[in-house]
């Protein structure tokens, strides 16, 4: 069986120990410089291939995501269209979102910001300590990664919802979905987390409408991808005072330009598109699983909906 990987260098050790451990008689190349007769591999293992190289590769079975978005993958409006592609789904980047998601959650909920600067600046003082259960937490996207991190912010005592396509029955988690779901659920969501995949509908779903839809004081936490926000309309709601603080771990470009406004935005915290990364080694269980069904002649998991976009 052959292997090609396309994504940044440094990740490519990594990954090749962890496929050739579940496949000791493969080949896995790297993209560009180890490729050889491109018609002789199987899996494509990607992160964002240029435009027009995956249909190069004239016997490819699928096409495998190295990450749960596959916006990048999309970019290429020149997909071979009988290949599947499959997105990641595993144990390891689903963990790694909820802590990354609960950390600021708690950390809005108890005001830590506040406190970290009042004590920095050697000063004692208290405020009045909220009821988690009155604590309205949303979720943008209650996919794969979604709906676990909110099951455990529902563990927790906050009063969760969701906002999906497509109706949900999770146990404590109330569902919103649809076009007319979405002020609804802005109206009553004081914190905020984006976990939707980057399709047409969901590009600048954060905007001066829907920002203005959110209670006076929410705060937002983005760990999706960076174009789920128009950044002028969240600064402009950050500096009027109606949203209270942004954390963002994804942006338009990456990595975020060394003049851009949030680096500086004192209620802007930036983190380095590491809400959760993928681990090799336990991302491999989910490449191996998949390889064995399409291997068997039937359907992977996790195969995406070209049209729908995720
Ligand atoms: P899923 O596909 O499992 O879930 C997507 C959710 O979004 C579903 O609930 C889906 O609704 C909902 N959704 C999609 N389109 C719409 C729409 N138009 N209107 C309303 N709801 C919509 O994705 P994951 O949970 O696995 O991943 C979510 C995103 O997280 C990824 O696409 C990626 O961009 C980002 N990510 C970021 C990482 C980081 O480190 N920052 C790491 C990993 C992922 P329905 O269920 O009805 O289909
Ligand atoms: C992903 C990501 O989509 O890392 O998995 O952003």
């Amino acid at each position: 069986m052959k292997f090609l990987f396309i994504s940044a260098a440094d990740k490519a050790i990594a990954w090749r120990e962890a496929i050739l451990g579940k496949f000791p008689d493969a080949t896995f190349d790297i993209w560009p410089d180890e490729v050889v007769d491109k018609a002789s591999y199987d899996y494509a293992i990607v992160w964002r291939p240029p435009v027009g190289e995956l249909k190069t590769y004239l016997n490819l079975k699928g096409i495998l995501s190295l990450g749960a978005g596959i916006d990048g993958i999309l970019m290429d409006t020149e997909l071979p269209d009988d290949i599947p592609v499959v997105r990641l789904v595993d144990r390891c980047l689903t963990e790694g979102m909820s802590e990354y998601v609960l950390y600021w959650v708690i950390h809005y909920h108890r005001r830590m910001g506040v406190y970290l600067n009042w004590t920095a600046n050697g000063t004692w003082k208290q405020m009045r300590q909220t009821d988690t259960r009155d604590k309205k937490v949303g979720f943008l996207g209650i996919g794969e990664l979604g709906s676990d991190a909110a099951g455990k912010a529902a563990a927790l005592g906050f009063d969760v919802a969701g906002w999906s396509r497509t109706e949900k029955k999770i146990d404590g988690i109330t569902s919103f979905y649809g076009a007319d779901g979405l002020v609804p659920f802005l109206n009553r969501t004081e914190i905020l987390i984006i976990l939707l995949p980057l399709t047409d509908s969901t590009k600048g779903i954060i905007n001066k409408d829907t920002l203005a839809a959110l209670p006076e004081g929410a705060s937002i936490i983005n760990c999706a991808r960076g174009a789920h926000v128009v950044d002028e309309d969240l600064i402009a709601a950050l500096d009027s005072g109606h949203i209270n603080a942004a954390t963002l771990d994804v942006f338009h470009v990456e990595p975020l330009p060394e003049d851009h406004p949030y680096w500086t935005h004192p209620k802007v915290t930036v983190t380095p598109h590491v809400a959760s990364l993928t681990v090799p080694s336990s991302a491999a269980d989910w490449m191996e699983e998949n390889i064995k069904l399409i291997e068997a002649g039937k359907p992977p998991l996790n195969t995406v909906d070209v049209k729908k976009g995720y």
